[in-house]
This record gives C-alpha cells, structure tokens and sequence, in this order.
C-alpha cells in the first residue's frame, strides 16, 4: 500500500510565507530572500512527508499566492491588459497579477463582512485591477480567476515547476508532481469577450500539458497526480466530452497520471472518471465513500486506486477502523501495488498542526488532527494494511479511545438542547404576522422618513481600538477599564451618526475582532487555536472556530453594549448580530451530527439573543449572512434541501420577536439573483446588499422577482477611500427607485465601515445623508 498527500499547506507552521510575502510587498525582503524563503519552507514539507513514511513527496502544491495563478505563469496565458513588457521579473509579473497595480485608491483587501475582495486591488481606471477571486469549490480558500479571450494563447514554461522537481529529488524519495488539470482550470476561467467559449481553448491548452508531461517524465517523476475536481459537478455536455477527448491525448504521455477528484461524488461521470485512459484514480473516501464499490466495479484491476479517507476539509481525528474497513475490500482485490491512501483532498484546508495548541482545551485539543496529525494517521494505515493491525496495535488502540472518548464526552452533549428542539414547535420559524401587517406596525412604531438612512454596523477600528482589545485580551487592562474604553468608542460613533443626521444608528462594533470569532468565545460548543491558520487567499489567513459540542448561549452577548448605545440617543439604535449559517460556514464543524442540525442549534442560540435584545428595548436588530450563499452544495439536486434548512434556521434565529420589532439581514460579495426565492423566504423585514459596484445591476434581480420587503441597496463602495458625491448617489438611488418600490427602499453603504478612517467615512456619510433628503425633496414634489 502506497500513502501520499495531494496537497500540503504551503502557509508555514507558523505562517512564514505570510511574514515574508508581506515584508517583500512592503520593500523589506528582496526576491532572492522571498524565493529562498519559500524554498526552505517546501523542503521542510518534503522532509514531514518524508520523516512520515509517505511514498512520494508532493512537488507543485506550493504557492506564493495561489495554486492556480500558477498554473497561468505555468501555461504562458498571462493576460494580455497587464502589459508586461517582457523586462520584469516572473514573480513581479505575478504579483501584479495577483494584487493590481496600485493607483491612488489602492486599498485593503477584505470589507468588514470578511470578504476577499483582491490585495490592494485598485479600482480606478489609473490602475491595473488584479485579477478577481472567488471560493475555489465550496472551500473557504480563493484562488485568481484566469482570464480567456479569442487571443489566449499557451506557452508552456516548465522552469520553476522543474526546479522544484530537482529541489525534492535531493531527499531521496519518489516525487510526485501535482497539477490542476487542464478542463478544470478551463473551468474556473472567467471569458472575457462576449459570446467566447472558453472550451474552445481545450486542444491548445491540453497539447501544452502534453508537453509538460514530457519534461516531468524526462526528469524522472513517475507519477503526476492532475486534479479534475470538477469531475464532481453538473458539468454541461461539452464539457465532459471535451474532458474524455483530453485524456485520450494525454495517453501514452511517459508518465504516469494519477486522475484526482475530490469534494463531491462522481455520480453521472462515475464511469466517465473510471474509463478514462490514465493510470490512476482518486477519490474522495469522506464525501463519496458510498461510491467506492461502483468505482471498484467500474476501474479496471490493472489501475490504482487512491482512497481519500482522510477528511482533508475538517479537523477530527479519522476512525481507523472504519477507514480499514472500507480499504481491505480494495485491498483484497487490487492488491497492495494498487491501492493507495490519501486524504480526500489536499490539506490545504486544514491547520498545520494542532497537537500542541494549548489554546484549545483538552480533551477537546485531544481530538483533532492538523495537517501533521493526518500524516500520522496515513502511517497507522498503510501499517495496519501491510502487516496487519498487530503491527500497530497500539496506535490503533489508542484511536479508538480517543473516539470512544469524544463520542462519550458530556462536552459534546447538553441534554437541554436537544430537549429544547424537540419541544420546538413547527412554526418556531415563523413572524407572528404576514410581512404586510408587521411593516405597517413597523412603520407606526418608528415614524422614519422615507428612504430611511442606516449603517451596516460597524465603524473604523482605530488604532487606540485595536490597541485596547489586544491589552484587555493581555491582562494588562482591567475591566472597568475596557469596558469604559469601548463605552467611550460607542458614545463618538453615536455622536458623530447624530450630527450627521442619520436615522437608524448603530453602536460601531469596537469590541469586536472577527464577526464569528466574536460569537463564538461567547457560546458553548466551541474552542479556538492559537494557531490553527488556514490560508484564505495570498497572505491571508483565517483561524476558524472549533465547534465541538452542542451550542448553547450562557448570558447574553451583545445586550449590555447595545443598550448603553441606546441610552445615549432618542434615535432607535440597532442591535447587531451574526447569523446561524454564516457562523457555521467560517467555522470548523462537528462531523458526528448533521450541519443541519448544528445550525439549529446556533439558531437558537442567536434567537434568545434576539428576544433580550427586544427585551431591553432594542427594536431594529440586524442578523448578517453574509456567507449564505458559500453554503450551497457543488450540485444543484442538492440545493433545495440546503436552503430550506439554512433559510429555515436564519427565521428560527429572527421569530421570536413582536411584529413591531424589525429585523434587518445583511449580505455581500455574491450574486443572489439565482436564489433569491429563498432570499425572500428568510423573510427578513429588510435586506441591505451590495450593490454599488455593479451599479445596481444586482438590484434589477430583486425588481423582476419583485422581492416583497424592504431593501437597502449600498449606495456606495466601501472598499475605497474616495468619498463619493451627493449627485453619483442620488442617481444610484434613482436607480434602485426605477426598479424597486420607493416606499421599499433603504439608503446604507454596501458594508461596514471597520477598514475605513473616520474622515472619509464621516465625508461620504454626510453625503449619502444629503442624498436621501434629495430623493425625499424629489418624491414630495413629483
Ligand atoms: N471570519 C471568519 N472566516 C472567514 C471570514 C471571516 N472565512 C471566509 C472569509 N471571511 C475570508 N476572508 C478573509 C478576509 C480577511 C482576512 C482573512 C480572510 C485577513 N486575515 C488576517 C491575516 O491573515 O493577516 C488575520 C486577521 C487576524 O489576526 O485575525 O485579513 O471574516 N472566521
Ligand atoms: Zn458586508
């Protein structure tokens, strides 16, 4: 039996290549120093697999930004807008893709609603945008989006990919070489001309891989692992007959291809993956283990098979036992020359290590597995299937305690919890009144003008803020003294809203760093790392919550600072809250129950913060979901059943409450026009989107769909520090008026204002007040 990985996290143990791309980006480290930087991190990774018993080192996972931004330097098709004139150097010509050319408003990287939105990603016409981001699958990490026009060409240029081959060959092992495969990375391409068809690149770009495999065989890798991770989605027909087509010219290449596929079941391209002429197939043990049998059938005996059952998405220690249960049939039949072990898909997506963070508890720390911990598993397994479980009879002992442990833990269990849902009664996810009788009772309630002006929660996070938290969180600042420190950032933000005449305020958020991190230190059920860090996108990283056990709210979390804010201004001041979905989305979740059912229980959770937030007088309260849309499965038959629970779960979250008490959701950074039923269905008495950036154009969704509530369309983009006029805002809003009710509409920046500095954000605001009195002058004339 054969073990691998198909991936590594590149990051660092303590994320090295973050500190010195950062430090080469600011000037401070040279490329020499980057490159040896980034060299000396691969070999270190090489050497673990190593030091693990791995058969192969993986060779082409690494990355100083992103994987497949790589792959665009790799094949020669760097767009041609960038206008590179041929003297800059590779990893220059890279980062400019990667990060724009800074213009005068060149900017940070993410809104307050997490998003990636491109580093320093320049917006004005001086500039050259980076090229966009988006989720690579349902994962958390974003990748660069290649570009594909009628002039794309390909040029291979192995070097780099070359030399890190030679690089990992020094340690004496077998390499294995890792690629994106041709049809994906076609697929995760954005045209960029009307009515091309970016498969029509397919033979070009496949003839260049050709060659690559060429070069990798003459260097002496015997085997390219090529992912085709879109193997599991609904791929349209051309697609799929243009993958087979690519891999019947790829045969008889001098190497041998591992076909890799992960993240969701073959379903109807089962025998499609299977017959394919490679020499190898992976797949995913964790997501589509209940396949295993048909690809048994359906892969001839002469090939290997991989066995991802390693979860490479999530943190728990692997059931050794059920995973040797599941590999001896493929044992027993392809004998140990082919079946390899793997996880199901690289682990990119996991921490490093997380044996010895002692931020996380134990016996919780006890039961999770980092990059390095499944690399340990991988070596219990290949044991236990070359010379039986005695061999490592104690390794495996050990596990099951472990998850004998876990699954016993009264951690895990709060017998309250499950009573209280299955006490819930069925229209727990229900308003007392249809949203017409609310929004009347609303609107007597409040007495707002029209177009009524709000934020979307939070205000900068200044350096004395920051600074505050950090001593607080250090010991080095009492209570009292925080507590009087944020008191003090909470009645500015209120004074500042007042003078500028807004009319629902917001309390500014100073005490919070991440808006699920926030939430989550607060609830039962979840632990964090120290240095649990996952690569999102470049430099950045994200620490993810560990929900380990049932969730449950011991004391309200938001009151005591909102009611301050409130008793601070006549103005109604509105609570702020993140959603159900959106904390299970950017967390890392239990695997021992349903996540349907997880996000129930963060419901609930959120719902009696809800009702104490009523309770003591707060009467708007904002649930954001911003990551409701990240949720959807990679197959559409899949996503009704998703969303009637997430769109369930966000109501459940939002119902306890009087008709007269108005609950706002907040969302960015996607399309919704694909779900907006369901948009409407979470039933929210006002919705605020981005939209500025697309001039509106996401609004036009809502308009024909004739979303029933209300709607607050950002009027402006809070990624930039250019203030944006009365004029340019009163015509977005004559916009939005065009297609949805004027009695309907909001006024409200596209997202929180934490990354911005006070004096743009008090300039535009002024503005965006200015331009809701103009639209209101305009309606009381016409
Ligand atoms: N919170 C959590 N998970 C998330 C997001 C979030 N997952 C998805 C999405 N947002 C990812 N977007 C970002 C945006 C910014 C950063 C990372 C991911 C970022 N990270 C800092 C860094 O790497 O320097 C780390 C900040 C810190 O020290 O905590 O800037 O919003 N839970
Ligand atoms: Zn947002």
């Amino acid at each position: 039996t054969f073990i691998h990985t198909l991936g590594f996290p590149r990051i660092g143990e303590h994320r090295e290549l973050k500190f010195a791309l950062e430090k080469h980006w600011r000037g401070e480290l040279n490329e020499a120093e980057l490159l040896a930087a980034g060299k000396a991190l691969r070999l270190a990774h090489w050497q673990l697999q190593k030091d693990h018993g791995l058969d192969f080192v993986t060779v082409g996972d690494f990355a100083y930004y992103d994987h497949v931004a790589n792959h665009i330097q790799l094949f020669g098709c760097e767009p041609a807008r960038f206008g590179f004139s041929g003297s800059e150097s590779p990893l220059a010509r890279y980062f400019t893709m990667a990060r724009g050319v800074a213009s005068e408003a060149a900017d940070a990287s993410a809104c307050d609603c997490g998003h990636a939105h491109g580093d320093d990603a320049a917006q004005s016409a001086k500039g050259k945008p980076a090229l966009e981001m988006t989720k690579w699958f349902d994962t958390n990490y974003h990748y660069l989006v290649p570009e594909y026009d009628a002039t794309t060409r390909f040029q291979l240029d192995a070097g780099s990919l070359l030399e890190q081959v030679r690089e990992a060959q020094a340690l004496g092992k077998p390499v294995k070489a890792v690629l994106v495969g041709p049809l994906t990375l076609l697929w995760l391409g954005k045209e960029k001309a009307e009515g091309f068809d970016r498969l029509s690149l397919a033979d070009a770009l496949v003839a260049e891989y050709r060659k690559l495999l060429e070069q990798l065989a003459a260097a002496g890798v015997p085997w390219v692992q090529i992912d085709e991770p879109i193997l599991g989605l609904d791929l349209p027909g051309p697609w799929a007959l243009a993958l087979e087509r690519a891999y019947h010219t790829l045969q008889g290449s001098p190497v041998q291809i591992l076909l890799a596929t992960y993240f969701s079941p073959l379903e109807d391209h089962l025998s499609l993956a299977c017959k394919l002429p490679v020499a190898g197939l992976h797949i995913d043990g964790v997501r589509a283990g209940h396949e295993l049998t048909a690809v048994q059938d359906w892969l001839p005996e002469g090939k290997v098979l991989s066995v991802g059952v390693i979860d490479g998405r999530n943190i728990w220690r692997t059931d050794l036992d059920k995973a040797l249960e599941l590999l001896r049939p493929v044992l027993a039949r392809r004998g140990s020359e082919r079946l390899w072990v793997a996880p199901s898909c690289s682990l990119l997506h996991v921490p490093f290590t997380l044996a010895h963070d002692a931020s996380v508890p134990q016996p919780v720390r006890h039961w999770l597995a980092g990059a390095i911990e499944k690399l340990q598993e991988l070596a219990v397994l290949k044991s236990a299937l070359d010379q039986g479980d005695a061999a490592v009879a104690e390794a495996l002992a050990a596990n099951r305690a472990t998850l004998a442990e876990r699954a016993a833990s009264p951690l895990v269990k709060n017998p309250q919890v499950a009573t209280r849902i299955a006490a819930l009664p069925a229209d727990a996810d229900q308003r007392h009144s249809p949203f017409k009788q609310r929004q009347a009772r609303q609107r007597a309630a409040f007495q707002l003008p029209a177009y009524p002006t709000t934020t979307i929660g939070s205000f900068p996070q200044t350096r004395e803020i920051r600074a505050a938290r950090a001593a607080f969180k250090r010991g080095e600042l009492s209570e009292a003294d925080y507590t009087a420190a944020m008191q003090h950032e909470i009645e500015l933000a209120v004074r500042k809203q007042e003078a500028l005449g807004l009319d629902v305020l917001v309390h500014g958020e100073a005490e919070r760093n991440d808006m699920v991190e926030y939430f989550g230190e607060q609830l039962d059920g979840f632990a964090f790392s120290a240095n649990g860090w996952v690569q999102s996108y470049g430099s950045r990283c994200v620490k993810p919550p560990i929900l380990y056990g049932d969730v449950a709210r011991p004391r309200a979390m938001t009151v005591d600072w909102t009611q301050y804010a409130q008793s601070l201004t006549s103005r109604p001041m509105k609570g702020m809250l993140t959603g159900p979905i959106t904390i299970l989305q950017w967390s890392f979740v239990r695997d021992d129950q349903p996540r349907a059912l997880t996000a129930l229980q963060i419901a609930l959770a959120i719902r009696d913060e809800v009702v104490d937030l009523e309770q003591a007088g707060i009467r708007i309260i904002q649930i954001d979901e911003p990551a409701i849309r990240e949720g959807l499965p990679l197959r559409r038959a899949q996503w009704k059943s998703y969303l009637d629970w997430a769109a369930r779960a966000f109501r459940i979250s939002a119902s306890g409450v009087q008709d007269d008490t108005q609950i706002h959701t907040h969302m960015c950074y996607s399309e919704f026009n694909d779900i907006l039923p369901e948009i409407a269905g979470m039933d929210a008495d006002v919705i605020t989107i981005e939209t500025s950036r697309s001039d509106m154009e996401l609004l036009r969704g809502f308009g024909d769909f004739r979303y029933p509530n209300e709607i607050g369309p950002g009027v402006y983009d809070i990624h930039s520090p250019r203030v944006p006029s009365v004029a340019e805002m009163v015509r977005l809003l004559q916009k939005a008026r065009d297609v949805v009710p004027a009695e309907h509409l909001w006024v409200n920046p596209d997202c929180g204002l934490k990354t911005r500095g006070w004096p743009e954000t008090e300039a535009a605001l002024a503005n965006m007040v200015e331009a809701a009195r103009q639209l209101r002058d305009d309606t009381v004339k016409a």
